[in-house]
C-alpha cells in the first residue's frame, strides 16, 4: 500500500494511505535507504510503500520502500557533526519564519536555508513575524532585510501571528500545496500555522526571558491536512544550519544574484574569493551585491565541511 509519512518519532512512522487511514509503521530491517547519512532516513513528507502487519485489521505496518523524493531540506546540526537531518521532503513551498528579535534571526541563518531551498528549486517565501513588537531601530533593520531579499527576488511578507496580520496573504499562496515552515525555535512557526487553521490548536511555547530564545516546543516535524486542500509541515526550531552535500564550486549558483553575474568573472570556475578580475567582488564593492550575502557566502565556502563523507 502507498502512503505519506505524517510524523516520525524514532523508529515509528505515522503513514497515511490514500483513503486517509493512518498506520503506525516501522522500517523493514533490510530496507536500502538513501546514502545521505541522515539521522532520520525517513522524513515527513516521504511517499512510501508499506505492508500491513499480521492481520488485515491491524493499524501497524512495515515500510518496504521509500519513493524517490522530489526534493528535501537537508542540514547538518552543527558544522563539526557528521550527522545530517532531513527536515522534510516533497514540499512545494518553504516558509522561512524570521524574527528580528526574540529570537534574533541572522542573515547567515537565512542565507543557508535559501541555498538549500534554491538547490532544489523549492519556492521560498520569507515571513517576517512578530511585526507587533519591533521598536523603531528594529523596524528599520527589518525593512532593510525585506528590501535586500526582495531585490534578489524572494517574496517577503510581514506577519504578526498575534495580531493576525497578513495571514490572508499567506492563505492565498498555499491552496492545494504542501508547505514546510522552518526557522529558529520561538520564531512563531506553530503560531502562524494556528492562525491559518485554528482547529489544529498546535502547542505554542514561550520565549525564555533570559536568553530571548524559544524553548523547542515543537519536538517532531509533523504534516497536517488543513483547509484549502493544503498540507502544512510544522518543524522543530533549529539553531544552526550546516550546509552539506554540496560541491564548493556550486554554492555560488544558489545565490541568484551571483549566478546571474558570474559569466562576467575572468575565470569561469571563479569562486569569487581571491581570483583576479572577479565581477562578483566588484559588485560587492559597488554595493550592488549585499556585503552580508557575500560574507555569508564566503563563510560557507571557507568553513563548512560541505561534502558528506561516510
Ligand atoms: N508578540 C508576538 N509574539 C508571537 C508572535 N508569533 C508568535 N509569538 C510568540 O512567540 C512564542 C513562540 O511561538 P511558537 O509558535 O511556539 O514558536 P515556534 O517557532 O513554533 O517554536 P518551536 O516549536 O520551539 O520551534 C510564543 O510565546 C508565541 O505567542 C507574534 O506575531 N507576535
Ligand atoms: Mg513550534
Ligand atoms: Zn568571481
Amino acid at each position: 500500500m502507498r502512503g505519506t509519512v505524517y510524523k516520525s518519532t524514532g523508529s515509528w512512522h505515522s503513514v497515511k494511505n490514500n483513503e486517509g487511514v493512518e498506520f503506525e509503521c516501522r522500517i523493514k530491517g533490510r530496507l536500502r535507504l538513501d546514502d545521505l547519512g541522515s539521522t532520520n532516513p525517513i522524513a515527513v513528507g516521504d511517499v512510501v510503500e508499506f505492508d500491513i502487519e499480521n492481520n488485515t485489521d491491524s493499524r501497524n505496518g512495515i515500510i518496504i520502500k521509500v519513493h524517490d523524493r522530489k526534493n528535501y531540506i537537508l542540514r547538518k546540526s552543527v558544522n563539526l557533526s557528521k550527522q545530517t537531518q532531513i527536515l522534510a521532503a516533497n514540499i512545494d513551498i518553504l516558509f522561512l519564519v524570521i524574527t528580528i528579535n526574540n529570537p534574533v534571526t541572522t542573515t547567515n541563518f537565512i542565507d543557508r536555508f535559501l541555498i538549500t531551498s534554491n538547490a532544489y528549486s523549492i519556492d521560498t517565501v520569507l515571513l517576517f513575524n512578530k511585526m507587533d513588537i519591533y521598536n523603531k531601530d528594529e523596524t528599520i533593520q527589518l525593512d532593510k532585510l525585506v528590501n535586500l531579499y526582495e531585490n534578489i527576488g524572494y517574496k517577503c511578507i510581514k506577519v504578526s501571528a498575534t495580531k493576525d496580520l497578513n495571514i490572508k496573504e499567506i492563505i492565498s499562496l498555499i491552496k492545494g500545496k504542501t508547505i514546510m515552515f522552518g526557522g529558529h525555535s520561538g520564531s512563531g512557526k506553530s503560531s502562524i500555522i494556528n492562525c491559518i487553521n485554528p482547529e489544529l490548536n498546535l502547542k505554542i511555547g514561550n520565549i525564555s526571558s533570559q536568553h530571548l530564545q524559544g524553548k523547542h516546543t515543537t519536538t517532531y516535524a509533523e504534516l497536517f491536512d488543513i483547509d484549502f486542500g493544503a498540507r502544512v509541515i510544522d518543524t522543530p526550531g533549529i539553531k544552526g544550519f550546516g550546509i552539506v552535500n554540496f560541491e564548493k564550486n556550486e554554492i555560488g549558483d544558489f545565490f541568484p544574484e551571483f549566478f546571474q553575474n558570474k559569466n562576467k568573472c575572468k575565470f569561469n570556475n571563479c569562486l569569487h574569493i581571491d581570483e583576479p578580475d572577479c565581477f562578483i567582488k566588484e559588485l560587492v564593492s559597488s554595493n550592488k551585491i549585499s556585503i552580508s550575502r557575500y560574507e555569508n557566502y564566503k563563510q560557507i565556502i571557507m568553513q563548512d565541511d560541505l561534502k558528506y563523507r561516510q
